[in-house]
Parts: C-alpha cells; structure tokens; sequence
C-alpha cells in the first residue's frame, strides 16, 4: 500500500510495514467511513450550538479534526466481535461501531431513556454488551481497561479472532495507566491495537511540555511492540494504516500503537476558546481539516460525486435533528425513584462479598 502515507512522518529506528493492498480498492470502506465522519461532524456542530445556547449541561467535547483517525478504527472494527473503547474525540469512531446517534443526543439532553440513563457525563457513556466499554477517563485508564477485558477473554477462552482497540491523546502519553496497560498487553502479546492520536495539546500543554522524544511511535520500539506513525489528516493514509495494524493484533502478533499527527480543531472543550495554540501551527500542513481532504480524496478518485455528498450531507441533518428533538421531548431521571442500587442487582455476588466484610482470625 501506499508508502506514501508513512512519508509525512519519517521515524528512525522503526521499520514500517510494507502495504501490499491500497486504500483506494475498498471504495466501501471508505464511504463507510467518510459517511462516519460526516454524520460526527454535523451531530457535533449541532452539540456545539445547543451548548453555546444553554441547552446542554456540563461539558461538550468535539472530535473536530479527528474524524478520519476515529471513523477508519471504528469501521475497520468488527461489531459484535472486538472491542473499541472511544474516548472524547472519538464521536466519529463510536458512529461507525454502530452506536446509534440517539446515544449521544440522550446522554447530553440528560434524557432517562439514554444509556447511562441521564445520570453520567456527557461523554462517560457506553455499550458494554456491544463492546464498548464505558469511558472512565481520558487520560489513559482505557488502555489498561481494554488490556484487561482482553486478557479476562483469553482467561475465558473467548479472545480468539477478537481485537480491542482504544484511540488516547498525546497527553494520555504522559499517565501510568497508559504505561501499565501497554507493557501488560506487550509482555501478554495481546490483541490491543492503541491509537496515539498526537493534536499537539494536552488542553493547553504543547508537544515540547508533554515529551522529550522526537516522535511517540519511538516508544513502540521500548515497549516491544508494533509501531506505525500517520498522517492523521489523509484519510487514505489512515485506512491502509490503521486497517494494517488491526490485520497484524487479529493475526496474533502482539500489541500495535499507531501514532496519528493532526490538530485538534477545536478547543479542549466547547469553553475553551483555544487562544494558545499559535497560528503558524493551525497554518501548518497539520492544522489542515481531514473532513475537506477526505471529500477531496472520495471525489477525484471516483469514489463519491459532490451531488451525492450533499445529498448524505441534508439526510445527515434531518437525522441530527430527529436525534435532537426525539431526546428533548423524553423526561430526566428522577432521583428520587432513579434504582441507584442497579450495580447489585447488576453484580450480585461482587456487592454480596464486598459488602461483608471478611472476619480477622
Ligand atoms: C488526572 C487528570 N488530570 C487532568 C484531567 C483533565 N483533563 C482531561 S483531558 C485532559 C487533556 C488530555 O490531553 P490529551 O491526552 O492530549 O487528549 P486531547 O484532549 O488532546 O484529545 C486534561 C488535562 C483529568 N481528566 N484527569
Ligand atoms: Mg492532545
């Protein structure tokens, strides 16, 4: 596949795979994605103006930007199969791992029909039972949730053919929760696929602020695993590296991290203005907005026509807007009947336990 998506980035001391297969033949999965990445992109200005009009409480965080990292992993998943653990960029990769756009509009409206029942943050939301594990932080603690629901699954005899993968932030680089749950997966040889998506800021810390190395694909070579580095931007360079390391954890060879360089294009949070990233940075070729490539990408070679992209981009609107309106008009939780005591009838034998205390000798 295409050498040319590893050029932008050039890393010492990795070998990079060889790509046999190009992007390019499987116009499905890109429209697959593409289509991810368009319906993230307008449920999430939609998020942004409800907020800025006070309809939303709590925070919104957008995956501005880091659609076509997010939407390639969430499609190149299978559902049903492996897990994917997204995180508060990753709006596009939960669309394209099939969680219903009424997911998200519940859980922000506060609606009690939503999946977490209008009770958790707005981005804390999941679907165990899909595979999509609830998220518990930003920084890092996925990595070692996903590198645990992997290694019960070998426990149990059920990880064969399965992949977990989790996309964290450059600053997630930082935490030993990262740390602790790649060296546990690299040392099991389990099926992670561990997406670094590098937007150059933790909140407001820089790159230079976050770490002392020269790119953090170099970290693969410590850790004994897989590493590749991407253009974050090119959806195409996305789709044949992403789609190779996941081909490389299900074929059994151990832990791969892809580090994908973008920005974020947004700020932090929709409160975060984002005045301290400086504009030679958003000019830079990285600053540039992966959804305009991806569309430029889809139409030169053929694969959609710009007629058909209006066309997906009005019905995407009329379904953000349902999403919207069908979460507005459903009732809030009630704390006072809300079954706060869900977890034991959920877990009954992990509260029993914890609930007695062992008796000292
Ligand atoms: C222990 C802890 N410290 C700080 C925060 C607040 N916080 C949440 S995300 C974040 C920045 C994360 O940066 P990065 O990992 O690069 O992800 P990005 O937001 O850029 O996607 C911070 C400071 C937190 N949630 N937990
Ligand atoms: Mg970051």
């Amino acid at each position: 596949m295409g050498s040319h998506c590893l050029k932008s980035i050039p890393v010492p001391h990795l070998d990079m795979p060889p790509f046999t297969d190009g992007a390019l033949s499987n116009r499905d999965f890109l429209r697959s994605v593409f289509l991810s990445m368009l319906r993230a992109r307008i449920l999430e200005n939609k998020l942004s103006s409800l907020y800025k009009a006070g309809k939303i409480f709590g925070g919104v965080y957008l995956g501005r930007g880091q659609e076509a990292v997010s939407a390639t992993l969430g499609t190149a998943l299978i559902q049903g199969t492996d897990i994917f653990a997204p995180l508060i960029r990753d709006q596009a990769g939960r669309t394209a791992f099939g969680e219903p756009l009424l997911d998200c509009t519940r859980t922000y409206l506060g609606s009690v029909q939503g999946p977490m029942r209008g009770r958790d943050g707005n981005i804390h939301r999941g679907r165990p039972k899909s595979g999509i594990p609830v998220m518990i932080s930003h920084l890092g603690s996925q990595v070692s949730v996903v590198a645990g629901m992997l290694f019960a699954r070998r426990l149990q005899g059920r990880l064969a053919g399965c992949v977990g993968a989790t996309c964290v932030g450059d600053g997630a680089t930082s935490t030993g929760a990262f740390h602790e749950g790649i060296n546990l997966a690299a040392v099991e040889k389990l099926p992670l696929v561990l997406i670094v998506a590098n937007n150059q800021f933790a909140y407001s810390t820089p790159n230079h602020r976050q770490f002392a190395c020269a790119d953090l694909v170099e970290r693969a070579r410590g850790y004994g695993i897989g590493g590749f580095a991407v253009d974050g931007t090119d959806l195409l360079a996305c789709a044949s590296v992403i789609t190779e390391a996941i081909r490389r954890a299900r074929q059994g060879l151990g832990p791969q991290m892809v580090v994908a360089r973008l920005l974020r294009l947004s700020g932090h949070g929709e409160h975060d203005d984002a005045f301290y990233v400086p504009k030679e940075v958003c000019d830079d070729h990285y600053g540039r907005d992966c959804l305009d490539v991806a569309m430029r990408q889809l139409v030169e070679n053929g694969i959609a026509t710009p007629e058909e992209i209006h066309v997906w981009q009005d019905q995407i609107a009329e379904e953000v807007q349902r999403a919207v309106a069908q979460a507005q008009q459903e009732t809030p939780p009630d704390p006072y009947n809300e079954d706060w005591t869900a977890l034991a009838t959920r877990f009954p034998l992990l509260v029993r336990q914890s609930a007695t205390p062992p008796v000292c000798p």
